[in-house]
């Protein structure tokens, strides 16, 4: 099944000169780059990108993180581009990182992790529309 899906390059992997190598990684698999954009979030963006983990006692470092510099949004292509990218990009734990994903190739911090994907076609929807806002249509 053909699916969309939003990943986010954040401001760790960002301000370490990683968008190129992350996006190749994607494009090397196969997926299709729809769209791509550089911004910084908003409180506004990040508080509704993170509406699931507003209780959670890391929100304001998270969104803090997310905020602090340019992140790099793109919209890639691909069949099951949904499970498959979250593979590629690895667990949120460090310790449960797949060894050769690309949060266990490039960083040991669970908050500092290069990188979003949308974990559901529910949330890649979510989150497409909040992002990508002129895609729609
Ligand atoms: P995900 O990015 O792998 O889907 P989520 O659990 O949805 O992980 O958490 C969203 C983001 O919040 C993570 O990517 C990470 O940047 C941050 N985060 C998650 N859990 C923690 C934590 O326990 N401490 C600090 N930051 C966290
Ligand atoms: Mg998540």
């Amino acid at each position: 099944m053909t699916e969309r899906t939003l990943i986010v390059v954040k401001p760790d992997g960002v301000q370490r000169g990683l968008t190129g190598e992350i996006l190749a990684r994607f494009e090397k698999r196969g997926f299709k780059l729809v769209a791509l954009k550089m911004l910084t979030v908003s409180n506004e963006l990040a508080e509704a990108h993170y509406a699931e983990h507003k209780e959670k006692p890391f929100f304001p470092s998270l969104r803090d993180f997310i905020t602090s510099s340019p992140v790099v949004a793109m919209v890639l292509e691909g069949q099951n581009a949904i499970p498959l990218s979250r593979q590629m990009i690895g667990a949120t734990d460090p310790l449960q990182a797949a060894p050769g994903s690309i949060r266990a190739e490039y960083t040991l911090d669970k908050q500092a992790n290069l990188i979003h994907g949308s974990d559901s076609p529910d949330a890649a929807q979510r989150e497409l529309r909040l992002w990508f806002p002129e895609l729609q249509g």
